[in-house]
């Protein structure tokens, strides 16, 4: 889904900052200049419109909110240093969702004469669908404490959660029948450190990886990572075979029937559609 108004943004130009960040003691005792500029994606119509400073974002509590965290904190790297203020800015700016950081050293002990060295980031809100499924023990149990422990992380915003749907194993393991839902959240967490963070849930909720499309007390898997096309070694998004199972397809379309695959570019009740049709067709694997 694209954004309306995604191109509108504050800047923040080379905001001062005397902070201690640095890989040299010297560098942390003493101290040094830090030159910082943001700019902090957020939609302005509204608050152009009506004149309202509480539908946008105060630069000036942006600008005092990364002085006092580069002050009250001391990181080696200026990666760090990026890192960390971006996550908290967009931690406590709800309306932002991206932010361009770059953290510049005109002072870095290098021995040379040069302008400045820096960093540059950016990083932002994703938004992910997710499906959740139990077959062992308290099913319900187990997806609602999913959901509770997503809430829990303050990296995570939950959004649309589906009913839950009993379903009939799928893929030929002659095993009970599944509790499925699918969920909406919105992350900053990468694909991969959202997909360690899954994998602590199902672990606290008991899971043991015996047999591959076993029973389990918990699965939580990527379904859609905004329009992300990936592959590695651990982790396939959109997720693989998603089109084929009606699971997946059916609580995802309560909440979300017009988001569309984005290599198959047909939207989730599109591909519902079609696989009611091939399932009358006499596909009763599926
Ligand atoms: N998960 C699987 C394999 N088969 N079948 C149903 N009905 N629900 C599931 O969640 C499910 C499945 C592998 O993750
Ligand atoms: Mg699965
Ligand atoms: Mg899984």
């Amino acid at each position: 889904m694209d954004r309306i108004n995604a191109q509108d943004k504050i800047e923040i130009r080379n905001l001062e900052i005397y902070a201690y960040h640095g890989v040299f003691p010297e560098e942390n005792e003493r101290g040094q200049i830090f030159l910082v500029n943001a700019v902090l994606f957020t939609d302005l119509r509204k608050a152009g419109r009506e004149d309202r400073l509480e539908l946008s974002t105060h630069y000036g509590e942006v600008c005092h909110f990364i002085d006092r965290w580069m002050r009250e904190h001391t990181y080696k790297l200026i990666e760090a240093a990026a890192e960390n203020v971006v996550r908290q800015l967009l931690l406590a700016f709800p309306l932002i969702w991206e932010i361009e950081l770059e953290i510049k050293k005109p002072n870095a002990p290098v021995g040379l004469p040069f302008e400045a060295v820096s960093v540059k980031i950016k990083r932002g809100w994703h938004r992910v669908y997710l499906s959740v499924g139990s077959n062992l023990g308290d099913r319900r149990a187990y997806i609602q404490g999913a959901i509770d422990a997503l809430r829990a992380n303050p990296q995570v915003r939950m959004g649309k959660i589906s009913p839950l749907l009993e379903t009939k194993p799928y893929g030929g393991v002659e095993q009970d029948d599944f509790l499925n839902g699918a969920l909406e959240i919105e992350t900053l967490l990468s694909p991969g450190e959202l997909l360690e963070e899954l994998h602590r849930i199902e672990s606290a909720a008991g899971r043991e990886r015996l047999v591959r499309w076993g029973p389990r007390t918990l699965d939580l898997d990527i379904l859609f990572y905004d329009k992300l096309v990936y592959e590695d070694e651990q982790l396939i998004i959109p997720h693989i075979d998603l089109e084929n199972r009606r699971f997946v397809l059916e609580p995802l379309c309560a909440i979300a029937p017009n988001l569309r695959h984005p290599i198959l570019q047909k939207t989730v009740s599109g591909l519902l559609k079609e696989l009611d049709i091939s399932e009358k067709n006499g596909r009763t694997d599926r």
